[in-house]
C-alpha cells in the first residue's frame, strides 16, 4: 500500500466515523484545510519533475476528490438523520381538544354589513360591488353633480395627482352611488340592489374618519313612488333594530341625485339617560333618501318616462354605534384587541332573520 492509499483509507475512516457536523468539519480542516494533510501533498506537486508529476498528480488529485466526495456524502447523511430525529420528536397530538372559545371575533362593521345583507336579501335585493378607485364621471357627473357643482367641494374628495390612461381625473369614491350607476348601465331595469362598501372623505374628528362604510339601496321599476320608499325603510329599520315600535319622521331635504329628497329621523326613548331606538321622545337623523332624479336615470342609460326609482344611503359605522352602543367612531379603526373582544361577535353566530340578526357574543 502506498502512502497515498494509506492516507486515503485513514481519512475515509475518519469521515465515516464523524458523529456530527462539528466532528466532520474537524476532519475536513485536517485534510483539506490550509495546513491539511491533502493540501500538503498537493503542494509537493510543484517541486516534482514533470515525470513524477505525471504519475503522482492523478493520485493526489484523486485522493482530494475522494475525500471531498466522502465529506459531502457524510454531511447529507448527518443532515437527514438530524431531520428524521426532529420529525420523530415533534409530534402534534391531533386528538387534543379545540380551545373552549374561539379567540378571534367578527368586527362590528362586518357583523352589521352581514345583518344588512341578510335583511335586504329577504326583501329581494341583490348585493352589488364596484371599484373604490373611481373616475369623476361615475362618482359625480352621473349623480347630477357637474364639474362646477358645489356638492363636489362638500365631499372633501381625495383626488389622485395623475389622470388615468384615458385622461380621466381619478379619486377615491366618496359614496357607493357609482356602483349603482355601473349596475344600471350594465344590467338595465328593473333593479333592486344594495351597494355596501368603503368610502373615503378627507375629514377626521370624533364623529368622522377618512374611511368609513356606507350602504346604499336602489330600486328601479315602473310606477315606483314615495310610498314604496317609506315602507321599505320602515320594514328594514324594524328588522335591523329588532323592534316593532320604530317610528320614522320624514323631512324634506336636498340631494343632487334625488328629487324629491327625504331625510329620515328615527325616534328614540331615554333609558337611564341613554338613547334607545324606538318610541318618539326625541329624534335622530339616520339616513338620506329620495326618488331618483330623472337626470340620474338618464345617466344610468334608462328612459325616465318609463322607469322610476327610489334610493337611500346610510352610514354603516353609525348604524352599528346606534344598535350596539359604542360612542367613539375612531375606536372602530384602532384595532385594539380589548375593544374588539368586547364589541366583537362570535364567528359562529351568523345573522338570520329567524334567529335574530344580531346577538352580542
Ligand atoms: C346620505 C345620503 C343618499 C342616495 C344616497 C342614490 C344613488 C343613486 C341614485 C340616487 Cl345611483 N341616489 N343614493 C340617495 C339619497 C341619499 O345618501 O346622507 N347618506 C349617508
Amino acid at each position: 500500500m502506498t502512502d497515498i492509499d494509506r492516507l486515503k483509507a485513514e481519512l475515509l475512516d475518519a469521515v465515516a466515523g464523524a458523529g456530527d457536523a462539528a466532528a466532520l468539519e474537524q476532519v475536513r480542516v485536517a485534510a483539506l484545510g490550509k495546513q491539511g494533510s491533502v493540501s500538503g501533498l498537493l503542494k509537493t506537486l510543484g517541486k516534482m519533475t514533470p515525470e513524477e508529476r505525471q504519475s503522482e498528480g492523478p493520485k493526489i488529485h484523486g485522493l482530494r476528490e475522494a475525500v471531498t466526495d466522502a465529506i459531502a456524502a457524510r454531511k447529507d447523511e448527518l443532515e437527514s438523520a438530524a431531520l428524521e430525529q426532529q420529525l420523530a420528536a415533534e409530534t402534534i397530538d391531533l386528538s387534543l381538544p379545540a380551545p373552549e372559545a374561539p379567540r378571534g371575533s367578527v368586527h362590528p362593521v362586518s357583523q352589521v354589513m352581514d345583518e344588512l345583507a341578510e335583511i335586504f336579501a329577504d326583501l329581494g335585493f341583490a348585493v352589488a360591488a364596484g371599484p373604490e378607485i373611481e373616475d369623476d364621471w361615475h362618482n359625480f357627473t352621473a349623480l347630477n353633480m357637474p364639474e362646477s357643482h358645489p356638492a363636489r367641494a362638500m365631499h372633501d374628495t381625495f383626488y389622485f395627482p395623475d389622470r388615468d390612461a384615458q385622461g380621466r381625473e381619478m379619486l377615491l369614491r366618496t359614496h357607493t352611488s357609482p356602483v349603482q350607476i355601473r349596475t344600471m348601465l350594465k344590467e338595465g331595469a328593473p333593479l333592486r340592489i344594495i351597494a355596501p362598501g368603503r368610502v373615503y372623505r378627507s375629514d377626521s374628528d370624533a364623529t368622522h374618519t377618512p374611511m368609513f362604510h356606507q350602504i346604499e339601496a336602489l330600486v328601479i321599476d315602473r310606477d315606483i313612488h314615495l310610498g314604496h320608499l317609506k315602507w321599505t325603510l320602515e320594514t328594514f329599520l324594524k328588522a335591523y333594530f329588532e323592534r316593532d315600535d320604530i317610528v320614522l319622521r320624514l323631512r324634506p331635504s336636498y340631494f343632487p341625485f334625488t328629487e324629491p329628497s327625504v331625510e329620515v329621523d328615527v325616534g328614540y326613548t331615554l333609558v337611564d339617560g341613554k338613547r334607545v331606538v324606538g318610541g318618539s321622545e326625541g329624534w335622530m337623523e339616520v339616513l338620506g333618501s329620495g326618488m331618483v332624479n330623472r337626470r340620474v336615470i338618464e345617466f344610468g342609460g334608462l328612459d325616465p318616462d318609463e322607469w322610476q326609482g327610489f334610493a337611500f344611503g346610510i352610514g354603516v359605522d353609525r348604524l352599528a354605534m346606534l344598535k350596539y352602543g359604542m360612542d367613539d367612531l375612531r375606536a372602530f379603526f384602532d384595532g385594539d384587541v380589548r375593544w374588539l373582544s368586547h364589541y366583537g361577535f362570535s364567528a359562529l353566530d351568523v345573522p338570520t332573520l329567524s334567529a335574530g340578526v344580531g346577538t352580542l357574543a
